[in-house]
């Protein structure tokens, strides 16, 4: 089983594209069993305006799908729909998961930093500083019933917070007796994908400025002009990876074209070694956009198919079900109350297809 999650806080871009959905969209034609959902409840740690949230939550699920998610071999849903997430969270932060633990995260501490330097001094969120434990819960709510690890793809950035799910599934096994399957995370070998103008930042889908990242959706012009101004230097393109040294901004490019290209940074290095910025910059171009282009047009047909709406809600009663067993599985362990939760027919208010008739 292959579980992973991606936030509706923006538009996914490249990054997100290189990072998790095209590796998940492979690790996929392996595996029966994928469970991909919008991390609506994540996305609301940290600022929102719940209009936005709403047409991302749907944008990420489409674009997840127009990419190359197939959702005969797999679901796509909305977190938000299973709340066995938040109680699995509350009983994992409860039974497993550490204050001092929590304290050394580094996506936390980070935030935290940003937030004293500014005058109004606002702290973030409860939520945001609990966001691991949440994050436990998403991987540990999916048991595989042949006792197989769940595969957790993620980008390198993940891989504090996917310990932490497996310390805190150690931890609760230790003291409850054997009931969750340690999970197996899967990173992937992209590096990180920089910011277009500071290529010390990541690129990231709530960045305020939306010339730092190349959306999924930006058409052929928009592309075209934030790669022209894309920082860059004056000098040339070098022939060895060595000689690159600390000029981040290229080989944040390099890595981008050899990724869409598919070539290893070395033959991305080779194709411009001897030319300056400029070449390396129309061909990008022409690269993302030519890969791009198939995947925009399939997410402008699902945005507007009633049928692509109801695969989320088939998704998500797949997926209840899973994590309504495990929660009710917990709950026993831990000795609370037992009653039946409602149907999840009922909660989905789904009619089921009959496929026999
Ligand atoms: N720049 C990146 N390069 C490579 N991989 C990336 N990922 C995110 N940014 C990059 C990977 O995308 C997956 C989904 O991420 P997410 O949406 O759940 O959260 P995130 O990592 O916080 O992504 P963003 O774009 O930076 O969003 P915001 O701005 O909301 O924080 C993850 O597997 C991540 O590693």
């Amino acid at each position: 089983m292959i579980v992973t999650g991606i936030q509706p806080t923006g538009t996914p871009h490249i990054g997100n594209y290189l990072g998790a959905i095209k590796p998940l969209i492979a690790l996929q034609a392996e595996d029966e069993d994928t469970y991909a959902f919008v991390a609506d409840y994540h996305a609301i740690t940290a600022d929102f305006d719940p209009k936005a949230l709403r047409s991302n939550s749907i944008g990420v699920a489409a674009l997840l799908v127009a990419s190359g998610f197939d959702t005969s071999r797999g679901r796509v849903f909305f977190q938000s729909d299973i709340p066995e997430h938040l109680e699995l969270a509350h009983i994992l932060g409860c039974t497993a998961a550490r204050v001092g633990q929590l304290n050394r995260m580094t996506t936390f501490r980070e935030k935290m930093d940003a937030a004293t330097e500014k005058e109004s001094g606002e702290t973030p969120s409860l939520g945001l500083y609990s966001y691991p434990v949440l994050q436990a819960a998403d991987i540990l709510a999916y048991q595989d019933d042949k006792g197989k690890p769940t595969r957790v793809p993620v980008g390198s950035d993940q891989s504090q917070h996917l310990n932490f799910a497996i310390d805190v599934a150690q931890s609760f096994n230790h003291r409850f007796g054997q009931t969750f399957i340690i999970p197996e995370p899967v990173i992937s070998c992209t590096p990180r994908i920089m910011s277009l103008f500071d290529a010390s930042k990541k690129m990231s889908k709530s960045d305020p400025d939306d010339m730092n990242r190349i959306n999924l959706t930006d058409d052929a012009d928009r592309i075209r002009k934030k790669f022209r101004k894309a920082t860059s230097d004056s000098l040339y393109i070098p022939l060895t990876v060595e000689e690159i040294g600390d000029r981040a901004e290229l080989r944040n490019l390099l890595t981008i074209y050899g990724a869409f290209a598919e070539l290893t940074f070395e033959e991305s290095l080779d194709t411009f070694a001897g030319k300056g910025f400029g070449p390396l910059k129309a061909a990008l171009t022409d690269v993302v956009v030519e890969k791009l282009e198939p995947i925009q047009t399939r997410y402008r047909e699902l945005i507007v198919d009633p049928l692509f709406g109801h695969s989320l809600r088939m998704g998500a009663m797949a997926a209840g079900i899973l994590a309504a067993e495990t929660t009710a599985r917990v709950r026993e362990t831990i000795g609370l109350s037992d009653s039946a939760p409602a149907a999840l027919e009922e909660r989905f208010n789904l009619v089921v297809p009959n496929y026999d008739k």
